[in-house]
This record gives structure tokens, sequence and C-alpha cells, in this order.
């Protein structure tokens, strides 16, 4: 296992290479050239440029989050498969320049969905958090009028500006679209780019819907343990794999993280790791790291990545904003550093059991 911390690079992240490298443990980056639109490519001297920001920093790059896919790969349009040879070029350009990992969702139209960016704790500290009963009163075109006040002046994954203005018209391209009709699009998308990921050893890893199931109506895919495993089956290549996101995937309280971990093991290639604490079904808040600040066992989803032999990057994943920090919600400094050592924690603690180096 490598442990790394998410960064959006310069310009657009508060935090900086030398923050990350001073956080013990932690060796690598997880980035992308964030000025991207879904469906350009991205050129060999722009990768190259990045890989070298990094290593200057004493860094590496362990892998990329996100290379979005355009929605017309999503929705089979008119222009897939021009869309896929972009996509094909820029793995073909991630390839040559050294990467091995790209991290990528299939949600129609939104990514990842909160309700609340900034909500006080008892402690002060304030969280994302996520209420059904809030979204359905909103309408999906309001959902970002709702929340971007709490940005901190940042642009967000999925939230950009430039996607919220046509959400209306995408909003209306997926009428019509069902989750079996999703899912065949995702299989034919990663058939067409299963070569040259081969050729360069490059490590798809989709990402759970988040959460997970269906939000204004939109199908959702990645959702519970069936799909993923039939995915995997449907593209039976190592490198269609999973980035296995626990506060993503754990949004169902259905979802058992450990079974998954295990039934998953060989293709989970990325993980984030991360706590929620629920306040009823479909209703929690994104909780510190620490089990016992939330619902989820962290131990155990160590120990179960642990035990199937997991040796991909991981990231804490968002963590809250404490100590009066001002960065994109769930992406500030403080939180998620403390997360990375708790987890690097149980890790050592876990790997020591193991080795039977663990008595004192
Ligand atoms: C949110 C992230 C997501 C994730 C994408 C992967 O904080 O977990 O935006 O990066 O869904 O493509």
């Amino acid at each position: 296992m490598e442990m790394t911390l998410r960064w959006y690079g310069q310009g657009h992240d508060t935090v900086t290479l030398e923050q990350i490298r001073q956080i013990p443990g932690v060796t690598g980056v997880i980035t992308t050239l964030y000025d991207k639109a879904a469906g350009e490519v991205w050129s060999r001297e722009e990768i190259r440029r990045l890989v070298k920001e990094v290593e200057d920093a004493g860094l590496k790059i362990s892998g990329i989050e996100s290379v979005n896919v355009h929605e017309e790969i999503k929705l089979a349009g008119p222009e897939r498969d021009k869309y896929i040879r972009n996509y094909v070029e820029t793995l073909e350009n991630l390839g040559q320049e050294g990467i091995h990992l790209v991290c990528y969702n299939f949600m129609p139209v939104f990514d990842w969905t909160r309700t609340e960016l900034a909500r006080e704790r008892e402690d002060g500290s304030t969280v994302l958090a996520y209420r059904e009963s809030t979204l359905e009163s909103l309408i999906a075109e309001n959902l970002f009028t709702f929340i971007k006040g709490d940005m901190n002046g940042t642009v967000m994954p999925g939230w950009e500006p430039e996607r919220m203005e046509e959400i209306s018209g995408s909003l209306e391209a997926y009428k019509g679209v069902n989750e079996e009709m999703l899912f065949q699009n995702l299989v034919y998308f990663l058939k067409a780019i299963m070569p040259v990921c081969d050729k360069y050893d490059i490590h798809m890893a989709i990402h759970p819907d988040d959460p997970a199931w269906s939000v204004f109506g939109l199908p959702r895919i990645m959702t519970n343990k069936h799909n993923l495993l039939r995915l995997l089956k449907e593209v039976d290549n190592v490198h269609n794999g999973i980035t296995f996101c626990t506060g993503s995937f754990g949004t169902d309280r259905a979802n058992n993280l450990t079974e998954t971990i295990t039934k998953l093991k060989g293709r989970i290639h990325f993980a984030h790791v991360r706590n929620l604490k629920f306040h009823g079904d479909r209703d929690f808040e994104e909780a510190a790291h620490l089990s016992s600040d939330g619902d989820f066992d962290m131990y155990s989803i160590m120990k179960a990545l642990y035990e199937t032999g997991f040796d991909g990057p991981m990231r804490p994943d968002h963590g809250r904003m404490i100590w009066g920090e001002k960065a994109m919600p769930g992406y500030g400094l403080y939180d998620r550093a403390l997360g990375a050592c708790y987890l690097n924690g149980l890790w050592e603690a876990i790997s020591k059991e193991n080795s039977g180096k663990g008595e004192a």
C-alpha cells in the first residue's frame, strides 16, 4: 500500500506540494490537469510538466483522478467514438509519461452529490453532509446555487460552473436512458480502451457512485456489489478495476464494505478511505477518519484490504474543516493529514500482527 494525498494542482488547490511532502508516510499525490474539460486530449508536454513539478517537490504521481468521461460516451451519442478516440490518446500519452493508474466515474450529469458543504458539528468543525429529504425538496438545477456559497471560493470537482450551466440540457438527454443502457455504454467504453491499457499497463479504476443510488431520477450503476462484480466479469481484464471508496459505496447501509473488498480481491487498484456518521437511512455526514467518530469500523476495512493483498495507492478522503482552515470543502490539509497518519498507523499495526512482530 502506498499512502497518497489528492492534489488539484497549483492555482486550484490551497494545499502545496511542500506541505504534502511533510506528512509522514505520504510519498505520492493523486492529481489531474484540472483545467481540462471532459473529452479534451491531454498532451504529453502538459503531462510531463505536471510530472516534473511533482517530482521536483520530492513526491511522485501515484495516479490520476480523474480523466473525466464525456457525456456522449455515457449516452452512446453520435460522437461517442470520437470522444473514445480522444480518451485513448490521453491514455497513450499518460502511459508514455509513466502513469499507470486512472480513476474515473460513470455518473450521469452530476459527480458526487451533497446537500451541505459546511455543516457545523459540536466541536466547531464543519463537514459535508447529505440528507435525502433536502435533495428531494430541490430541483436539480437549483442544487448548485443552494451549496455554492460554501465552496470557499474554490471550484469543486464535478461542480464546475460550465457543467452547471448545461445542466438542464444534460438532464433532458438522459430521459429514456435506463440503468441497463448505461451499463452497456460503460462496457462498450471499457472494451474500446483495454488495448491501450494493456499496452501501457494502465489500471482503470472506476469510482462508485456517490451516493450509491439514483439522484434526481438519473440512472446510476456503480452502486452495489452485484453491479461491480458484473462489470469486472463483463470486461474480464485486470486493467478494468475499481477505486474502492468507502465513503461512497458505504452510503448505502446495505453495502457490506469488508465483504465487498474480499470479493473484489485483485481488482481494487485504488482506495479512498473515510468514515461516515449516519443520522438515518440516506441521511449522513462525513466524520473524522477515526472509527469512534463515525459508523464504519476502519480497522476491519484496512484489515480486509491488507488481507486481500491490496498494494495500490490509498488516500484519506474528505476531511473535516478544522483549525480555521479555508479550503475546498473536504480537501483541506489538516484533517486529511490526520487521516493519513491514522490510516498508516492502522496499516502498520495490521502488518506487524501479520508478520508475527506485533508483540511488544
Ligand atoms: C469527490 C471525489 C469524486 C471523484 C470522482 C472520480 O470528492 O471523490 O469527485 O474524484 O468521482 O472520477
